[in-house]
């Protein structure tokens, strides 16, 4: 079955030893509604010849925003990324992995929440304290599938989290080439400018959501003139996946 698919057998050896080690990750299987089905490494999940068949997993998409001026963080994909290299991106998307007993907690999101403040601080050094996981905001968990490049791709239950923080970045340089805060006009123009890539997700949430959540991020600032995500709850009924 497709809970029981084997560690596949491609070489990983022209890639970058670490990323090629992250690979071994075992991630949540499940199906078109969410319920999780198995696990299976990392690598088995991302090639395309699986995804084909049908195999999906379960996954987030963090967005950190400035409090004090509302803008984004975006990170760029380092060139040593096996999936979407060197792409442009939200601020930190991964996995809730098996191999963790509090990342497969569904209550409240909470696996997802361990997870996504796991890997902000691997992926841009940002402290824990500064993303504990009540602190995220939930709105959504959509499902889309996109090819990467050659026989890689993502097909994912991908549940999306705003947080509102002043973090401390301090860039894994194997993980992110580049990162900046951008307001929506500056996203905009990236969007417009020739020569810039973003990630297939990156480009389906802000087509259908960013700037609207972004809105009204903007027009719920608290007495000190602050954004807060945790503002945003109810919002949106996250309660069914939506296909993009
Ligand atoms: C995977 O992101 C998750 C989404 C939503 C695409 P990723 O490729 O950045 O994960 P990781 O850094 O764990 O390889
Ligand atoms: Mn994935």
């Amino acid at each position: 079955t497709i809970a029981q698919q084997k560690f596949a057998d491609i070489d990983l050896s022209a890639y970058d030893a670490e990323q090629s080690k992250l690979m071994e990750e075992r991630c949540i299987l499940v199906d078109e509604q969410d319920n999780a089905i198995g696990a299976a490494d990392k690598k088995t999940c991302h090639l395309m010849e699986n995804i084909n068949k049908g195999l999906l997993h379960r996954a987030f998409s963090v967005f950190v925003f400035r409090p004090s001026d509302g803008k984004l963080l975006l990170q760029q994909r380092a060139s040593e990324k096996i999936t979407f290299p060197d792409m442009w991106t939200n601020t930190c998307c991964s996995h809730p992995l098996d191999d963790f007993a509090e990342e497969k907690i569904e209550a409240k999101q909470l696996g997802v929440r361990n997870a996504a403040s796991r890997k902000l601080e691997h992926e841009l050094g940002i402290p824990r304290e500064q993303a504990p996981v009540d602190k995220f905001q939930y709105l959504a968990k959509i499902h889309y599938l996109a090819p990467s490049n050659g026989m890689w791709g993502e097909h994912e239950v991908d549940y999306i989290l705003f947080l509102t923080a002043d973090v401390t970045v301090t860039p894994n340089i194997n993980e992110i080439r580049d990162h900046k805060y951008v307001d929506k006009a500056e996203l905009q123009a990236m969007f417009d400018a020739p020569g810039n890539s973003f990630t297939p997700w990156f480009k389906l949430i802000a087509r259908d959501f960013l700037f609207g959540w972004w809105d009204e991020l903007l027009n719920r600032k608290d007495a000190n003139g602050n954004v807060v995500a945790t503002s945003l709850d109810g919002l949106v009924d996250g309660s069914k996946v939506i296909k993009m």
